[in-house]
């Protein structure tokens, strides 16, 4: 274990790259994205001790790790998210640092072939297919890439199909076509295109995530990182060690303790910007999920059913619609999710449509409360949990249920927690509702919302502490 590098948690954002002499529109004004420009990507395969995500000195929480470490930025686990566009030619050079071979693979485009202990090697590769793709290290199958070496590569079409709008394919299915055609231009999906941000509303075009799904054990990578030099930790015994390991009284066997979505657990993955989807109803996202671990995962979103637009870089036919779907260990799937009204808000005719909303009946418990549309949703926007002036010594522990916040969490359930610790440090993000597009009068920012996106450029919403009119 050779703790080259010490990586602290730094706040939330997420390394990405973009490849190429262009900054494509699908990049150019995208702050989700906030991406660095490079010509070469260049790694080198290092380990390091992460800070997990806590922020508490009492519990440290650290985990040994192996890792991509690219030059521009920090060292972090998953290696940074790589963008590019289809047909691009990547070239990457990497340095061995560890004591054993590595090397750099992505199925059917990418193969490094092994890299020795302390040589470098250089190659190119074409993007020749828009989509989704997990890099990593595939020696010694799959302890390499459960140790860290893996990350993220999308890869975006040039232009959309003749005639129609983008997608995120080059040849997408009629019925994924038909799906990103009617984002905001259907009576079922008004507002915004996926390709259509709005610069008044501080919404990107082309909103997309990449959530990298990982599990981590500190005591089974401290072992192989204390593995006599040059020597490959027997897959098998890393399987059933990580899998298997018996239950110990004192909680400390080899199974994962963390579960993390681009290295991130809990409160600080669903409370990340580059993460959680933050937008209004009418404000259409893709959500591009890979499972680099060695465990399944049943990601279950509230709030939204999801169109599962592609499974294994096969766009499907038929796009089916729901709530939870289950990633297996390398699977790499999309959704598409349309933001529409949440399904608690009953309307005239149905769930989700940007329909006529039922009227309640006045709240005795609440002061003031008269018969109203039931969306925008005013009670709950203006509801605090505990109530205003509850204190925690000084502070004032009150929260606006404003934004809207719907949680996603795993339903394989020991993902979410972190060994026997509280439900909800596990494997989690979320998809929050910062307004509506489709409102009569205009484009509404609920109270309290971020109006920018990214860590440095949060801020209040602009407006009056109470619904924030943006009409234009
Ligand atoms: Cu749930």
């Amino acid at each position: 274990m050779k703790r080259r590098d010490f990586v602290k948690y730094a706040g939330g954002g997420i390394a990405a790259l973009v490849v190429g002499s262009v900054l494509p529109a699908w990049v150019s004004n995208n702050p989700l994205l906030a991406v660095q420009q490079v010509q070469e990507l260049k790694f080198t395969i290092t380990d390091a001790i992460k800070d997990m995500v806590t922020h508490n000195s009492i519990n440290k929480a650290q985990c040994y790790f192996w890792l991509f470490k690219e030059e521009n930025f920090p060292a972090e686990i998953p290696g940074p998210h790589i963008f590019t566009t289809e047909g691009s030619t990547i070239k990457v050079s990497i340095t061995n640092a560890l004591d054993e071979p590595h090397a750099f693979f992505i199925p059917g485009m990418a193969n490094s072939g092994p890299i020795a202990s302390g040589t470098t090697k250089t190659f190119s590769f074409v993007a020749s297919k828009a989509g989704t793709y997990l890099y990593y290290d595939n020696l010694n199958a799959p302890v390499n890439r459960i140790m860290g070496l893996h990350g993220a590569l999308v890869v975006m079409p040039n232009d959309p199909v003749a005639g129609h709008k983008f997608t995120p394919y080059s040849t997408p299915t009629p019925a994924v076509q038909q799906l990103f055609d009617d984002f905001g231009s259907s009576s079922h999906f008004p507002g915004l295109a996926w390709e259509q941000g709005d610069t008044a509303t501080h919404t990107p075009a082309f909103r997309q995530y990449v959530w990298v799904l990982h599990a981590a054990s500190s005591r089974l990578f401290a072992e192989v990182g204390n593995y006599p030099p040059g020597r490959d930790y027997p897959a098998s015994q890393f399987i059933q060690a990580y899998q298997r390991d018996r239950f110990r009284s004192d909680g400390l066997n080899r199974k994962p303790e963390f579960f993390t979505i681009n290295g991130q657990s809990g409160w600080f993955a669903a409370h990340n910007p580059y993460i959680t989807p933050n937008h209004r109803v009418g404000e259409p996202v893709v959500i591009r999920i890979l499972n680099a671990g060695l465990s399944m995962h049943s990601l279950h979103i509230h709030a939204n059913h999801v169109y599962v637009t592609s499974i294994n870089g096969v766009v499907q036919e038929n796009p089916i619609w729901l709530d939870t779907f289950t990633v297996h260990p390398l699977d790499v799937i999309e959704w598409a999710v349309p933001f529409t009204r949440p399904p608690d808000v009953p309307n005239e005719r149905g769930i989700g449509l940007a329909d006529k909303p039922l009227i309640s009946k006045a709240n005795p418990s609440i002061p003031g409360s008269v018969p109203h549309p039931v969306w925008p949703p005013t009670e709950e926007l203006n509801t605090h949990f505990p109530k205003v002036g509850t204190k925690a010594g000084d502070i004032d522990i009150s929260v606006r249920l404003s934004p809207i916040c719907y949680p996603m969490h795993d339903h394989s359930e020991t993902s979410q927690s972190a060994q026997g610790g509280n439900y909800g440090l596990g494997m989690m993000s979320g998809m929050d509702f910062i307004g509506d597009r489709n409102t009569p009068g205009g484009v509404i920012t609920f109270p309290g919302a971020k109006t920018t996106h990214g860590p440095e450029m949060t801020g209040p919403a602009a407006g009056p502490d109470g619904y924030h009119n943006e009409t234009h």
